[in-house]
């Protein structure tokens, strides 16, 4: 099979909990390989295009308001198989149904703050990895210029 991406974003939750390492860990020993990383509060406009498909329903705003709450690592996975392997390592949308063993399984019983997504599609995955690798998806208030001003201040 020839090889593919994935598009990964480890949530707002996912960072603040510091389950960054752990994440990219499982990543990586299951054998695929990171290609792209980034870490990045994600303007408004990007969730929306990130999530346009649930545009609309009633779950909409809270998740735009979540996904813009905090910095989000995201992650550009390539392997042969990608989009299904990622999406079995993550297990399903619910934390409280996900089987032990998947991420969501093991770090979450939330249906929002399920500590990862990740594009359900070869297509979905290219589409979702131009929004949040476009440089103008990036929040500077966020940006390390930021911290390291806020850091260093006397
Ligand atoms: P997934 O592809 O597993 O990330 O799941 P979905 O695309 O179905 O949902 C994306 C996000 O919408 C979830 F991570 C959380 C949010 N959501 C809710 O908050 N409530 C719902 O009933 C369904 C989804």
């Amino acid at each position: 099979m020839p090889t593919e991406l994935e598009l990964l974003l480890i949530k707002p939750d996912g960072v603040r909990r510091g389950l960054i390492g752990e994440v990219l860990r499982r990543v990586e020993m299951k054998g695929l390989r990171i290609v792209a990383l980034k870490m990045l509060k994600l303007k408004r406009d990007c969730a929306e295009a990130l999530y346009d498909i649930h545009r609309g329903k009633s779950f909409y705003q809270g998740l735009i308001d979540f996904m813009t709450s905090g910095p989000v690592v995201a992650v550009l996975v390539e392997g042969d198989g990608a989009v299904e392997v990622v999406r079995n390592l993550i297990g399903p949308t619910d934390g409280r149904r996900a089987p032990p063993g998947t991420i969501r399984g093991d770090y979450s019983i939330s249906i929002l703050e399920n500590v990862v997504h990740a594009a359900d599609s070869r297509e979905r995955a290219i589409y979702e990895a131009r929004v949040v690798f476009d440089p103008q998806c990036e929040d500077s208030s966020e940006s390390w210029t930021s911290v390291l001003e806020r850091t260093s201040r006397p």
